[in-house]
């Protein structure tokens, strides 16, 4: 489909920019795999060698085991040259909202992890004030998990717990549950970053504020990378 030749174009983009030696980021979700199959092609025809990838979930880790490339962990290698991840929402400051896959806790440790992260997405993630798309996802461990969705509801949310498809809570890599905050168009992410933070039982929210160094964008048009 459309979508997906987008997501492709911004993800063999950023492929390029990855040299032999490096420690290469994965982030989670459907853009990021395919920075992972244009990888993989790459590394069988021998084009790009002696790298080695850091996946950020069970789910990535599964992939690219499949796909035979070369994976290593966050222990071994504690900083990451390059990270390739996707995001739900882009706006003008390259701010973003992250999660709908779930993965966002890992997701923003390997961003803090990494010397550059590059986000790629299709140009429906583009948005002109973050929340005007997507909710806000927030991590919570179970214990009080109540008493946090009432304290995200006192700061402008629509609270909403995440579940599977038989309406079981979805549970993260890390054994948590996910609360999906919608807020609206946020005019002041900062604030609100703290906000979310300052509260126990709350592990991780989805803004990546000040994350990106660059986004990768798949247009009709083509392909725009975009500084910050
Ligand atoms: O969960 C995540 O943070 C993913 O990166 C998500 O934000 C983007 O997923 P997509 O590339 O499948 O749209």
């Amino acid at each position: 489909d459309v979508n997906r030749e987008l997501k492709k174009r911004a993800a063999a983009k950023a492929v390029e920019l990855i040299k032999p030696g490096m420690v290469v980021g994965i982030g989670h979700g459907s853009t990021a795999i395919e920075a992972v199959y244009c990888l993989a092609s790459l590394f069988e025809t021998g084009k790009i060698r002696d790298i080695v990838v850091v996946p950020c979930s069970n789910h990535m880790v599964e992939e690219t085991r499949k796909l035979g490339i070369p994976m290593s962990t966050l222990e071994e290698h504690p900083v990451v040259d390059l990270t390739i991840d996707g995001a739900d929402e882009v706006d003008p400051q390259l701010n973003l909202i992250k999660g709908g896959g779930g993965a966002f806790l890992h997701e923003k440790i390997l961003a803090e992890a990494s010397r550059r992260e590059i986000i790629i997405v299709d140009e429906t993630k583009l948005s002109p004030i973050l929340g005007t798309r997507w909710a806000v996802p927030v991590e919570v461990i179970s214990f009080g998990w109540r008493s946090q969705a009432e304290y995200l509801q006192t700061l402008g949310a629509t609270v909403k717990l995440r579940q599977d498809s038989s309406c079981n809570p979805i549970k993260t890599d890390q054994g948590n549950l996910i609360l999906d905050c919608r807020f609206g168009p946020i005019a002041d992410p900062v604030r609100l970053a703290g906000q979310i933070k300052g509260r126990a039982g709350i592990v991780e929210h989805g803004l990546f504020l000040g994350l990106a160094s660059e986004v990768i964008v798949g247009c009709r048009s083509g392909v725009c990378h975009l500084k910050r």
